[in-house]
């Protein structure tokens, strides 16, 4: 993503809109909402109520900088059913403010909700981080604080001052995450959640960092997610996004990086956001998949998320399905078998929920079926009908004799033989990535893929996912 693009980003005027006291219902898939453009959503979970966050797109087709006046909130309690509260802050909120409600995140303390926000202010430099506070998720919302938390003249802050990810570790101790132009910055905040206490430090380890950091914390490990823009196993084009996360012991770092939550998406902006609603983890995101979507006029997406048993995150494939049953990769709960394995490889790399960071990376095992060559399979076997619609697949490449196939093909049990997937897009063969495979819906009991080898060589994968339409 080119800093120019941001530069050139829309200086409008304030719209000072009083807050849309309504609640319309939204769609159970994604985009959760199609009747506005929602950006950059950041979810709070209160009780069994998941409320999400989001800057609202207003730019025109065909513009191309980013028009924002306002902050909406949706709220759910099945992640599938949503319902939209209209705007509940907006530009006007903070006097001192005059445009570019970007993204922002609330966190709730003492009974009251701080909602930390990305604006343009209307003195020296650009963008600037206020809070404003509500003594309800859906607030009303007024300026805590009556200038900015963070600005450009804040010593050490980021190139660019935007994002805030807010937490309050279990210690009550809160902390601040913010920035952009790879950039980011972190900070302690006063237990009165508006001054900021001690210095703005650069935390250490957040491999490729861009902007966009979202932290939160799970059985006492620190997460910190983030969108980063590198071509080195996140996007195709630097002009897009990933999701990359990393791990720490405690709240202010260092970074342990761990690989990439959430690929290249159809908006160049990433932005997301992870929280967990009656004991299943989500994750919010945004795209540019509503009808006349696009880069500036985005819409807020969610889907489920999940974690291996040993802390690190599966990779999520976005759907179009919601946050609800579909979308969900099954491979786990299915018992595999092979046409061969090698005798110091394992099948049970393939749905062990690992996350690889390459084609060579063997930390969650490998399967591998070398000397083989030709066309071998894999397979799984539910032990009830499935509904199923997409599978991806991360190949095994060891640089020996295992390679990238030259081919691939899914195909499914339909009671009486295997027969090809319909309607199969191109099952794709590239190293250090996830390579999805969508087919039309078959209701079955096993799915198998075969792969054909390049010449003189065998093949392997290392994850291979079925996913319920
Ligand atoms: O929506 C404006 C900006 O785009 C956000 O602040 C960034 O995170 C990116 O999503």
């Amino acid at each position: 993503m080119s800093p120019r693009r941001w530069l050139a980003a829309s200086c409008a005027l304030v719209t000072a809109a009083a807050a849309v006291a309504i609640a319309t219902a939204a769609q159970a898939a994604n985009p959760i909402i199609t009747s506005i453009y929602t950006a950059d959503p950041a979810p709070l979970v209160v009780g069994n109520t998941m409320y999400v966050y989001a800057g609202r797109d207003e730019a025109p087709t065909g513009n191309n900088n980013f028009l924002m006046r306002e902050w909406h909130v949706l709220s759910s309690t099945d992640a599938q059913n949503w319902t939209h509260h209209g705007a509940r802050a907006n530009i006007g909120t903070f006097s001192w403010a005059g445009a570019d409600a970007w993204a922002g995140e609330v966190e709730p303390r003492n009974g009251k909700y701080y909602w930390y926000t990305s604006v343009n202010g209307n003195g020296p430099g650009w963008m600037n981080i206020g809070v404003a506070v509500g003594d309800s998720p859906l607030g009303p919302f007024t300026d805590a604080k009556g200038g900015p938390l963070i600005s450009d003249s804040t010593a050490n802050s980021s190139g660019l001052n935007i994002d805030p990810t807010v937490f309050v570790d279990d210690d009550g101790q809160a902390y601040m995450y913010w920035g952009g132009y790879w950039a980011p910055r972190a900070v302690r905040l006063a237990s009165n959640m508006i001054d900021t206490v001690g210095p703005v430090v650069t935390p250490q380890g957040l491999t490729n960092f861009w902007e966009a950091p979202w932290m939160f914390k799970r059985n006492g490990l620190y997460y910190m997610m983030y969108a980063a823009n590198d071509t080195g196993g996140c996007v195709t084009n630097s002009n897009y996004a990933c999701q990359r996360y990393a791990t720490a012991t405690s709240p202010l770092g260092p970074w342990t990086h761990r690989g990439v939550v959430l690929g290249q998406v159809s908006s160049t902006t990433n932005h997301a956001g992870v929280v967990e609603l009656n004991g299943q983890w989500y994750i919010v995101y945004h795209t540019a998949d509503a009808p006349g979507g696009g880069n500036f006029r985005r819409s807020v997406a969610v889907d489920k998320l999940y974690f291996n048993a040993d802390g690190t995150i599966q990779r999520v494939i976005p759907t179009t399905g919601g946050g609800g049953g579909s979308g969900t990769n099954v491979a786990p709960s299915a018992t595999a078998s092979t046409s061969y394995v090698s005798s110091w490889e394992s099948l049970a790399a393939i749905n062990n929920g690992g996350t690889p960071a390459n084609s060579q990376d063997r930390s969650n095992l490998a399967y591998g079926n070398w000397p083989e060559q030709g066309t071998q399979w894999i397979e799984y076997q539910w032990p009830a009908a499935r509904s199923l619609n997409r599978s991806s697949v991360y190949w095994f490449d060891d640089n020996q004799g295992i390679d990238l196939p030259a081919s691939c093909q899914l195909q499914y049990w339909n009671g009486s033989q295997y027969v090809n997937v319909p309607g199969q897009s191109p099952c794709g063969v590239a190293g250090d990535t996830e390579n999805p495979i969508t087919f039309n819906t078959v209701s079955t009991t096993r799915l198998r893929l075969n792969i054909t080898s390049r010449t003189g060589l065998s093949t392997g994968v290392l994850e291979w996912k079925a996913f319920q339409s």
